[in-house]
């Protein structure tokens, strides 16, 4: 019985990731995305951070267990620069048309303190299994509101792997009504947009809100595939973003494809969205990666690591694929990789952990790990001490800098390509090295001018037309 089931998941993933590859090599895809979030002074911005938190799935007030001094400690661990906040349209929309601005305070509030140490947020309107109300005891769901959703009495049975509960018929109504496969609901799409625009004119003016991920792992019900991405799910993402565009011309839209299948390499078939906003279209790409046998529960090891490595090779072109797509001719626009995480005491974790990093580096990817939770998939224990993941994550990255074509990680070196710009001033390039020195680090192609040892942050004024700069410690 173990031989046939794990025969079974060979042949599935080996069929994921063949057809996947064959899907992303029919047509020539760019080898990496250059285009980056900017920040005020036009710095390219490289993400590096986490996605905070899941907690917030199922505290009463939806605000994740993360105080100021847990991020104080992540800046200083791992130099973070970035967060993939949870929000929930249950916080935001508790009753039909209400907005809770009391919530969104206590957002805008956590927002302030990644503001002071100098962080970027992208806002993720979470969900999975829809929302709480899909069982009485609210254990299982997240997201949606209570009276948003319809199940028509259909049955929710719980599984073992939570995941399995997408296939429960009363999760499966919740989203046809949602996604107008039944008719009955088209009040519901508008109450999401409708939740968005509320969330976008309070982030609108705040610089350090840069990004909107639209929906969390979105789910077609009984729609899948192409006709789920290429139909209700782009045309909710293009009207969202026409009512977000009513408030906020300038934040990034973030799009997320169906989780299932794409998180084990599968190709995507959303769509195009138009941007409304006055210049060039500030659409992004926010994917997760969950390779299948580790969803499985396997380790970085024996047979699921060649797998794993399948799966990450096809779901980098099945990315970069949809990036380009995105661009519409302009070549890819910027990625995110939204999720990638595990049980970091599986074997093969550290392994597993830098294969994924030197791969979103390869290709210009950000990354949001998940999660900033405690316990084995997170970064600290309960009572805040340091685990292994905090070593593995605290890597040599450049923060901002001006035309960012490419960076690469060589033992204890990091070599940035530049366009040769600068924005002229003294804004220098900011990089962090894990080694923290405490006398200045080696620097070709530019000089050194600010270096904070107790963060590893390093400011560099790049030589004039640099196009090669390389940090040694
Ligand atoms: O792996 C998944 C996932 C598997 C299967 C399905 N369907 C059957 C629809 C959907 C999603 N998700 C991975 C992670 N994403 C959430 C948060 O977004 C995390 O809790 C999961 O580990």
């Amino acid at each position: 019985m173990r031989v046939g089931g794990r025969t079974v998941i060979v042949a599935i993933v080996t069929a994921v990731v063949v057809a996947g590859g064959l899907a992303a090599t029919l047509r020539s895809t760019p080898e990496a995305t250059t285009e980056f979030f900017r920040d005020a002074d036009g710095r390219s911005l490289v993400q590096h951070g986490f996605s905070t938190a899941s907690s917030a799935k199922s505290t009463p007030d939806g605000l994740p267990l993360f105080t100021e001094e847990d991020l104080t400690q992540e800046r200083l661990d791992m130099n973070t620069n970035f967060v993939r906040f949870l929000i929930s349209w249950r916080a935001v929309e508790p009753q039909p048309g209400e907005i809770d601005e009391t919530y969104l305070d206590a957002v805008e509030e956590r927002v302030g303190w990644y503001a002071d140490l100098g962080y970027h947020v992208m806002l993720d309107m979470h969900q999975d299994l829809w929302g709480w109300g899909i069982t009485p005891d609210k254990q299982r769901g997240n997201g949606a509101p209570e009276w948003a959703t319809y199940m028509d009495g259909l049955p929710v049975e719980d599984q073992e792997m939570w995941e399995l509960v997408y296939l429960e018929p009363g999760v499966i109504r919740a989203f046809d009504h949602f996604w107008g496969t039944t008719g009955k609901h088209p009040e519901l799409v508008d109450h999401y947009a409708g939740a968005w625009q509320a969330v976008a004119e309070r982030f609108a003016d705040n610089d350090t809100v840069v990004a909107y991920d639209l929906m969390n792992e979105p789910y077609g019900g009984t729609l899948q595939g192409v006709a789920f991405e290429s139909g209700p799910l782009t045309d909710l993402y293009q009207r969202t973003a026409n009512a977000i565009r009513e408030v906020d011309s300038d934040t990034w839209l973030c799009l997320e494809p169906q989780a299932f299948g794409f998180n084990w390499g599968l190709p995507s078939s959303i769509g195009t969205i138009d941007d409304a906003r006055e210049g060039e279209e500030r659409v992004a790409f926010c994917p997760h990666l969950y390779p299948l046998p580790m969803d499985l529960g396997d380790g970085y090891e024996g047979s699921s690591k060649q797998l794993v490595r399948g799966t990450i090779d096809v779901w980098t072109k099945n990315v970069l694929r949809t990036a380009d797509m995105l661009g519409k001719g302009d070549g890819p626009v910027p990625v995110i990789l939204g999720e990638f995480g595990l049980d970091t005491t599986r074997n093969g974790a550290d392994e597993y952990v830098d294969r994924v990093y030197r791969m979103a580096d390869t290709h210009g990817f950000g990354v949001a790990y998940w999660s900033r939770d405690s316990g084995s998939w997170g970064p600290y224990e309960t009572d805040g001490t340091a685990r292994n993941l905090v070593s593995w994550l605290d890597r040599p990255y450049p923060r901002a800098a001006w035309g960012l074509i490419s960076w690469h990680t060589d033992g204890a070196a990091l070599t940035l390509e530049l366009d040769g710009t600068t924005g002229g001033g003294d804004i220098p390039i900011e990089i962090h090295l894990p080694a923290r020195p405490s006398t200045y680090p080696v620097v070709e192609g530019g000089t050194v001018i600010t270096w904070e040892p107790t963060t590893g942050t390093l400011g560099i004024q790049p030589d004039d037309g640099a196009t090669v700069v390389t940090v040694r410690q």
